[in-house]
């Protein structure tokens, strides 16, 4: 990845070192910060005096008072892997924790063209229309592997990027030091604090990202669309079991009828499953994200869903819960990352690879040798 400073949006911190999480993602439309594009001068703006670094309290009130430009700084301090930032963004978070929580945290989730994008602006304008203001997150998995991404180019949203009470943020890039739980979590609280009071989050299904997801959101909507083929759309029992809703996507046209008969398949279906949430049953809906057919039902779905759950203390211990498994997703990455970046490890590790695939050694053995070399380089 390049991370050359002339390529950086101009919100990035004087200081910020190569550790800094920044890049810009082709094909999302508007600026880097989720504003709209069409307040970008046309002409590069002249050089302009290095960017004072704002302190923890300006990072604090500036999210506070709901200004975008330091929102989407705050974000960006958050995503830093750079020990500096995360210091100074633990500070930040910290102080903005009493404002968060305050709204619907939505998830997401459906194999890459099922419809997400198009059904979260969809839904995204409804809300802002109704006096909602709307966060959406991108968790894309890709990242950290080929630094590409599945979400971004189709993260377009060009309506919903208009909108003055919607905020669009792009995945974060991991980088080689993971922490894509931490940055998305963090990011959602952030949003929190800034008055935005329904969150969605889009993943696509394929595997760790939607166990994120789940981990960090109250609803967890499954999108569908007939015909992909039930191995295609990761439609294992196992992520049917973590959604709220499923919704059968573009209910539309030819393919109406299709749709209603996938609808009654997997309502049946879904009686023989343990609900992802207890105390609520997950059912199958239709919709088109393209004529706005059933995007109001569904929001009533995940707004009933919403109230009950606060009204019964499920959303507090839901939430609760979810903090505390975070604590502990976060202790783990922390220990794989120190595992693979040990020197002593890294040395040892070809060696150990190839005497296991030998067959010379026991894959215990193998694991002896590698917990020894870092624990000598640990202590
Ligand atoms: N006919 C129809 N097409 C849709 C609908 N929703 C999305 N699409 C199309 O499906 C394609 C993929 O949509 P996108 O939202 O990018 O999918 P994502 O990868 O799940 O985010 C795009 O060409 C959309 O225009 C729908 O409800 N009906
Ligand atoms: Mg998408």
């Amino acid at each position: 990845m390049s991370n050359n400073n002339n390529q950086r949006p101009e919100w990035v911190p004087a200081d910020a070192g190569e550790a800094f999480t920044t890049r810009v993602m082709k094909g999302v439309e508007g600026r880097h910060d989720g504003m709209p594009g069409r307040s970008e001068p046309a002409s590069p703006r002249p050089a302009s005096p290095r960017r004072r670094n704002l302190s923890v309290d300006e990072y604090v009130e500036g999210v506070l008072c709901g200004n975008r430009t330091i929102l989407a700084q705050t974000i960006t301090l958050v995503e830093s892997n750079s020990p500096k930032h995360m210091e100074k963004a633990q500070e930040v978070i910290k102080k903005l924790l009493p404002h968060t929580g305050k709204s619907i945290r939505v998830g997401v989730t459906g194999v890459p063209g099922a419809g997400k994008s198009t059904l979260i602006e969809a839904l995204g304008c409804m809300l802002c229309e109704s006096g909602h203001r709307v966060a959406v997150l991108a968790v894309d998995p890709s990242s950290s592997v080929t630094h590409g991404s599945i979400l971004g180019d189709k993260t377009r949203m060009e309506k919903l990027t208009r909108e003055k009470n919607a905020f669009i943020r792009p995945s974060p890039s991991s980088g080689t030091l993971g922490g894509v739980t931490r940055k998305s979590r963090e990011t959602m609280l952030v949003c929190e604090a800034a008055g935005f009071d329904v969150i969605l989050v889009e993943t696509v299904g394929v595997g760790q990202s939607e166990i994120t997801v789940r981990s960090m959101v109250d609803f967890f909507l499954l999108v569908m669309i007939t015909g992909a083929g039930d191995e295609l759309q990761g439609m294992k029992k196992g992520i049917m079991e973590l959604a709220d809703a499923i919704l059968i996507n573009k209910a539309d046209g030819d393919n109406r009828l299709r749709a209603n008969a996938a609808r009654a398949e997997y309502n049946n279906f879904l009686h023989y499953l343990q609900p992802a949430t207890e105390g609520w049953e997950t059912k199958a809906y239709t919709a088109s994200a393209v004529t706005g057919e059933g995007i109001k039902e569904i929001w009533s779905v995940i707004d009933t869903f919403y109230r009950q759950m606060k009204q019964s203390g499920a959303l507090a211990n839901r939430r609760q819960s979810q903090t505390v498994e975070w604590v502990y997703t976060m202790v783990e990455e922390h220990l794989r990352s120190s595992f693979f970046n040990n020197p002593a490890v890294s040395q040892v590790r070809p060696r150990v690879e190839q005497a296991v695939a030998d067959g010379a050694i026991s894959a215990t053995a193998a694991v002896h040798e590698l917990l020894a070399a870092f624990h000598f380089r640990e202590n």
